[in-house]
């Protein structure tokens, strides 16, 4: 058993729940370490895919661009344990190419697994904050990707504006909290707002875009922390099937820096670890509410995440915190 699940098996043990709520605890364990969580990246050349991938994720797999050649041709695909990473260009590189990628992306978003459900969760589309010509993204979002989210799934769609650092050239950056100063920050709010409207109007679907930034290296090499990168996580993890979000939590990057500047509207690492928990452990959630007291060495794993969320909850949460902790800090 993979060490994650092995301290979750653990837990459920050593907790004074009955019997029966262990068992059925330990089976939803089990179905959640086999599920196969399946994520699309797409975006116009250079928005930033791989370096999106490689923010979030623990490993250096997608080739970032250094020139003005795109680096991503056609899909490529990356398997992280149980976690498929699809990484596929957008529109604007061609006549001949454009149709190639749409095709692609619909034969994606229409796929279905061997249970017959759709076979990608989520899509995440990037769009370049720096950039002023949205029109291509449009274009794939209202016209190729929203037309095969399927009935009832426009949560499948997700919107990231990358490159939140130079989205005002670099002006209102504030390069030492890694975060965005008033001006900008106001910047992105509209940034958010038009691109918003714009898919709205064109689809009739809602979504509210999340500005952030992947990082960068420094021309002298050190890395430009991730902003907003645990919002950008959460809203991926919220929006997949309660049973696969261990298993993109199994993957994520644990440098811990890159989690930690965030627009503080929420308390995202937190709302990450109760969601990914609690889809799955929402009865043991709800028996430690109740007064079941979860006895044993779980004190040994107790990280910081946990603590806001109360003692029970904290308790559990806290246990999973040793090992999320480790990626958060
Ligand atoms: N300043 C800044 N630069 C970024 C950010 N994200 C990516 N970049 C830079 O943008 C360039 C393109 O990034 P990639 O991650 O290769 O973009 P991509 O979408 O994978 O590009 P293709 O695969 O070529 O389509 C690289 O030079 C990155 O370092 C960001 O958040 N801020
Ligand atoms: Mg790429």
């Amino acid at each position: 058993m993979r060490k994650m699940y092995e301290n979750f098996a653990q837990i459920i043990n050593e907790s004074t729940m009955n019997e029966s709520e262990k068992q059925k605890a330990l089976k939803k364990l089990l179905v959640s370490q086999d599920a196969k969580p399946n994520v699309l990246i797409t975006g116009a050349t250079g928005c930033g895919k791989s370096s999106t991938i490689n923010a979030l994720f623990n490993t250096e797999v997608a080739k970032v661009g250094t020139g003005s050649t795109p680096e991503t041709m056609q899909i490529a695909k990356y398997e992280l344990g149980n976690l498929t990473l699809w990484d596929s260009p957008g529109l604007g590189d061609g006549v001949e190419e454009d149709k190639m990628h749409s095709k692609g992306i619909i034969d994606l978003l229409t796929k279905k697994d061997n249970n017959g459900n759709l076979l990608i969760d989520v899509v995440l589309v990037i769009l370049d904050g720096s950039s002023r010509d949205m029109g291509t993204s449009y274009e794939l979002i209202n016209n190729v990707i929203a037309p095969c989210l399927g009935e009832g799934k426009s949560h499948r769609l997700l919107i990231g504006i990358n490159q939140a650092d130079v989205a005002m050239k670099g002006r209102y950056w504030d390069s030492e909290n890694h975060k965005p100063e008033s001006e900008l920050e106001e910047f992105l709010k509209e940034k958010e707002k038009s691109v918003h409207d714009r898919i709205l109007d064109g689809t009739g679907i809602s979504i509210q875009p999340i500005s952030y930034s992947a990082g960068y290296m420094e021309t002298n090499g050190t890395q430009e922390p991730a902003y907003n990168l645990s919002k950008l996580l959460f809203y991926i993890i919220d929006n997949i099937p309660a049973e696969k979000r261990l298993n993109v939590m199994e993957n994520l990057n644990t440098n811990q820096t890159m989690w930690q500047s965030d627009d503080g509207l929420e308390d995202y690492r937190n709302n990450v670890i109760e969601s990914s928990i609690g889809g799955i452990f929402d009865s043991v959630i709800e028996g430690a509410k109740n007064g079941i007291e979860i006895g044993g060495k779980i004190g040994g794993f107790f990280g910081s995440v946990g603590e806001t969320v109360g003692e029970f909850i904290g308790a559990i949460i806290g246990g999973i915190g040793g090992f999320f902790g480790g990626l958060f800090g």
